[in-house]
């Protein structure tokens, strides 16, 4: 047995029938042209996706076959007369890169299905956009599909630590990455570089944007070293082109975090001013040196001045002389710096803070900077508003910077399909009066893109819970086509990752959709709370326990109510947005109820539009989170027989630790409430008897 788990590129059989025998025509012979770097891998994946799905293996041509029936052709136009035949050169050159069509054809009489693009990425991912058709049984009789993807860069952050076999946030056990010992390559980075080519993935940033260690309050016996700022260094760079030419075969281009004091501590200089020459130019040399090794390196992402990282304020710059010296370095070689927008610290409020820090900056950054926001002002609480720096920087490219990994949502030991809340995110309007630009219609241009945190690991499930591979799945989808509905998403995962029976679709499926709601009910109360779990030490703090009592800034609560004046009355967080959504958030009647409390501070008998108090509400659904995990865990275990046996286990016990540790958040939380609020809940829950 593999030692790891295929994820959502199974390939299983398809079952004997009409549908088999159509694709069996149509794909037992796939003519792929010239032997190219991406063509190679497309070759590869047919191979073993065909080979899986038709039940048999694939003949690969160089050439077109004569004597069949129909055959697949895989190429650019102006390569192959037969792609020429059935696709015009101009349908395809128009695309954006990485763009592709499918569609059927004919040569000398022979009926052809065609994947076609101008370039060869967008053949790798029309390849997997075909298989995934066959894996999700739809039919390939007529297709014609023509996609290219809306944001031009969609990346991975991968936050490994280097030469620390450890990830940042990662859940799925020690790192795949062995940075000790590249060049050596193992299967699992071309089958990690598989996954997220089938996706649409384009970038990879190998390594944490913690580069050294984040110099919060205390050391604790947890705490490592970081040394990822060493892969600057020449003998680690020249390591890294392997692996950058494998991601390279799957259109998938590498990048660094860098660490902004880089030229003390990689280079010998006694400064790295950006505004120092000698620290330009030595910026410029590495940049060189770098895009010798790696001719399509993407860029340096950078997390500046934040959580102990350097960065320009050491030298009395800004954010824009620290971003515009990478950016003035990468610009000869075309290549990006992804400049990190998560500061705090000098507001009393850290949901302030970043409107108020780059907002002013607008349009001063050089034309090859990204600033990558976090979708909302916090930290990838369970549910939070957008952030106000969305719609309000227009002169300057950002990227939307979102979590994979379950950081704040149960860590991969709870279920939680984060797919949903993207969506949300993505279709909230920045500017209901203004332009009407809606979150997925900033990252369009080029320049602008998405970015995913969180890699997988050495698990066998690669993120630590079988479900959580949605996640990963779900983002890359996402990132190629906003406007895909969660429901064509999670249909799409499903099928492909547990087969086809309709009643094991629809019973993933409805479980996958319950998990956000019931973690946000059970671990926030459902209406803006959020922030309230338990921190520990200083350095990779818990955040997987609840902790209410430890962040009370956080939430606002007194023996009067809870919740924070982010408004007019308070510290005019609201006003940070355009007009209609400032006067929608400023006005506790029309603020949406699910994120009443971050806006206002509110007597804990403040009546609802419901009429349920806002304390009764928070009782209310705490109680209801846990009794949705507990159903969801029951519907799991209808699956038995369904689903292989080791991930109906896993994925069964897994729901039992869930709705365990939803009870200790429900009760958790519900003490510290009753224990300001001194109102019992009305039926009885709280205070507990015992
Ligand atoms: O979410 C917080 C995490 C840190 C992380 C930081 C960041 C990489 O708790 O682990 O550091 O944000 O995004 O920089």
């Amino acid at each position: 047995m593999q030692e790891y788990d295929d994820c959502w590129l199974r390939y299983e059989e398809v079952p004997e029938g009409d549908l088999r025998e159509s694709y069996r025509r149509l794909c037992s012979h796939a003519y792929v042209a010239e032997e190219s770097r991406e063509l190679g891998a497309v070759r590869e994946e047919l191979r073993r996706g065909l080979g899986g799905l038709l039940g048999r293996d694939p003949h690969l041509w160089q050439h077109p076959p004569r004597t069949v029936d129909g055959f697949l052709a895989v190429g650019t136009p102006g390569d192959m007369d037969v792609v020429a035949q059935a696709v015009d050169e101009d349908r395809v050159a128009d695309l954006d890169e990485g763009g592709y069509v499918i569609t059927t054809g004919e040569w000398e009489g022979i009926d052809t299905l065609v994947v076609s693009a101008s370039s060869d990425r967008g053949l790798v991912y029309g390849t997997f956009h075909l298989l995934r058709l066959m894996a999700t049984h739809e039919s390939i009789a007529d297709v014609d599909i023509v996609e290219e993807p809306a944001s031009p860069d969609r990346l991975i952050n991968h936050w490994d630590n280097p030469f620390r076999g450890s990830m940042e946030r990662g859940y799925a056990g020690q790192s795949i990455f062995d940075f000790e010992r590249l060049p050596d390559l193992r299967e699992r980075y071309r089958d990690y570089a598989r996954l997220l080519a089938s996706v649409g993935i384009n970038g990879i940033v190998l390594n944490n944007v913690n580069t050294q260690i984040p110099g919060r309050e205390s050391a604790s016996d947890a705490m490592e070293e970081l040394e990822g700022w060493r892969l600057l260094e020449s003998r680690h760079l020249e390591n890294l082109t392997g692996l950058a030419s494998l991601f390279r075969r799957y259109g998938i281009r590498t990048y660094l975090s860098v660490n902004f004091g880089a030229p003390e501590k990689v280079g010998d200089l006694d400064t790295s001013d950006p505004n120092d020459p000698e620290v330009a130019e030595w910026w410029a040399e590495k940049a060189d040196e770098v895009y010798d090794l790696i001719p399509d390196f993407g860029g340096f992402l950078v997390k500046a001045d934040s959580e102990g990282q350097p960065g320009p304020y050491n030298y009395d710059a800004d954010h824009v002389d620290g971003a515009n010296v990478l950016a003035e370095a990468l610009e000869p070689h075309g290549g990006r710096v992804w400049w990190r927008a998560f500061v705090y610290g000098s507001h009393k409020d850290r949901a302030v803070q970043q409107y108020d820090t780059f907002e002013p900056l607008d349009g001063e950054f050089h034309d090859n900077v990204t600033i990558q926001v976090k979708n909302g002002p916090i930290d990838f609480q369970p549910r939070e508003p957008v952030s106000p720096v969305f719609g309000q920087m227009p002169e300057t490219d950002l990227g939307l910077e979102l979590q994979i990994t379950g950081e704040y949502t149960g860590q991969h030991v709870h279920a939680c399909y984060h797919v949903p809340m993207w969506k949300e995110v993505l279709e909230f309007d920045t500017d209901p009066e203004g332009h009407g630009k809606q979150v997925k219609d900033l990252f369009t241009d080029p320049g602008t893109g998405m970015a995913g945190v969180g890699g997988p690991g050495e698990d066998r499930s690669w993120t630590g819970h079988y479900l959580a591979q949605a996640n990963l799945y779900g983002y890359g989808r996402l990132a190629w086509d906003p406007d895909l509905s969660t429901e064509e998403i999670t249909d799409e995962w499903v099928k492909q990752t547990f087969g086809t029976d309709p009643d094991v679709v629809e019973t993933v499926t409805e479980i996958m959709h319950g998990t956000w709601p019931a973690v946000i009910d059970y671990s926030t109360g459902g209406i803006g709370l959020m922030h309230m779990m338990y921190n520990g030490s200083a350095y990779l703090e818990n955040h997987y326990d609840p902790g209410p009592e430890e962040w009370p800034g956080y939430t606002g609560i007194t023996e009067d109510g809870i919740g924070k004046d982010r408004n007019s009355k308070g510290n005019g967080y609201a006003q940070q947005y355009p007009d209609a959504l400032a006067d929608m958030y400023d006005d506790p009647e029309s603020c949406p109820e699910e994120l009443l409390l971050f806006f206002h501070h509110l007597p804990w008998d403040h009546e609802l539009a419901d009429g349920r108090t806002v304390i009764q509400t928070l009782y209310d659904n705490l109680f209801a989170g846990v009794e949705e995990v507990q159903r969801l865990r029951d519907e799991w275990r209808t699956l038995e027989g369904e689903v292989d046996e080791e991930r109906f286990r896993h994925v069964a016990e897994r729901f039992d630790e869930q709705v365990e540790h939803a009870g200790v958040w429900r009760d958790r939380l519900a003490e510290h409430f009753y224990e300001y609020a001194a109102i019992p809940d009305e039926q009885g829950r709280v205070p507990r008897e015992d």
